[in-house]
């Protein structure tokens, strides 16, 4: 029976083309996304690269999903709205005000980390200067405390949303189907972005639900369910723009399912080649989001190829940089292990 469950994962990748339609930004946001793509794919790259040299303990990718997660971040009054994100997102903190030099003190573990003193593993983001809240380790905890932070803003008359970032496989957790209950029944301001890659380190989607869709579930909460295309940057945009202007304007909260696939294995401790063929990764990098949205930009003219060799170039600057200051700054004392997690002392 489970080998049932598991070949029914087929999922089709999206379309090559982008949805373009009523998007309201101009040129320069539009370009202004394109760099925030470039700049955290490659920052991902390096993790991983650091990581095989033995030079940091461990990487959790976002590669792949960069689409949903800035076309989050250009959706939301950044820096006054919440963010309680999940160890997959480091282009959505990125494109937040998260810097590479600040991700590289993370990923070294050393003096002057913003998202814990040292504390956390890497990728447990949390920059209180941006309201990114940092959250723990098990899976799904985000969400009940971000259900509580929008029922906070509510009660205190504010017009802020929260957004709160989890995969399709930590909804099988108790602690999302509490936080989504609440969101429905005080018709909180919150945006639940359940980014459906398909897997569960291992596991498919097939194994942790007997529906099609993530967003299915959202009538048992009394919130709106939607489906974007994750991998397409400008619709992932769209979705969420509609789902935080409803939230702010009283509406309630909006539990959206962004379809999108993660190419690498799960983290630097796994060995994806035991669970799916090479032949599924390929065709999903066909639809890779980033090589995607620059043909778009390329035919619309925005895009140009010294254009695109100066976003690398500055990326590859940005990054190196960020890498050498890591590993000038010292560790932190012994005795700064003892601090506080969620709330360094630093951010
Ligand atoms: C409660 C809990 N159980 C198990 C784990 C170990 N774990 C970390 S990530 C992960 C898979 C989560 O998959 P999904 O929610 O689909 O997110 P994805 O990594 O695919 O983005 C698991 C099982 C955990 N961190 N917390
Ligand atoms: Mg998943």
């Amino acid at each position: 029976m489970l080998a049932d469950l598991r070949e029914q994962v087929h999922v089709e990748p999206p379309p090559a083309e982008i949805d373009d339609v009523e998007i309201d930004l101009n040129q320069e946001v539009l370009l202004e996304m394109y760099w925030q793509l470039v700049r955290a794919r490659r920052l991902d790259e390096r993790g991983w690269i650091l990581q095989r040299q033995g030079k940091i303990p461990f990487h959790i990718s976002g590669f792949g999903q960069e689409a949903i997660q800035v076309g989050a971040a250009f959706a939301i009054r950044q820096g006054y709205d919440y963010v309680h994100p999940y160890y997959r997102d480091l282009a959505l903190n990125i494109a937040l005000g998260y810097t590479p030099a600040e991700f590289m003190l993370a990923a070294y573990g050393k003096q002057g980390d913003v998202t814990s003193g040292a504390r956390q593993m890497p990728s447990h983001f949390g920059l209180r200067r941006v309201n990114i809240v940092s959250g723990s380790s098990p899976v799904a905890t985000q969400v009940p405390q971000a259900a509580g932070i929008a029922l906070a803003c509510k009660l205190r008359g504010e017009d802020r949303v929260v957004i709160t970032c989890l995969g399709e496989g930590a909804t099988s957790q108790g602690e999302w189907y509490e936080g989504m209950n609440w969101a429905g029944i005080h018709k909180l301001p919150l945006i639940c972005i359940v980014q459906n890659n398909i897997y569960a380190i291992s596991v498919p989607f097939t194994m942790q639900m007997s529906v099609a869709n993530v967003a299915d579930r959202a009538p048992m909460f009394g919130v709106i369910g939607a489906i974007c295309d994750g991998n397409d940057v400008l619709a992932s945009y769209k979705a969420v723009k509609q789902a935080v202007d409803l939230a702010r304007s009283g509406g309630g909260a909006t539990l959206l399912e962004a379809k999108t696939y993660r190419p690498t294995p799960h983290s630097s401790d796994d060995d994806d080649r035991t669970y799916r063929t090479r032949e599924e990764v390929e065709a999903w990098n066909q639809r890779d989001p980033i090589a995607r949205y620059q043909r778009y930009l390329l035919d619309k003219g925005f895009l140009t190829q010294s254009m695109i060799e100066e976003n690398e170039a500055r990326a590859r600057q940005e990054i190196d940089a960020a890498q050498a200051a890591a590993e000038a700054a010292p560790y932190p004392p012994p005795e700064a292990a003892m601090g506080p997690i969620f709330a360094p002392p630093e951010a």
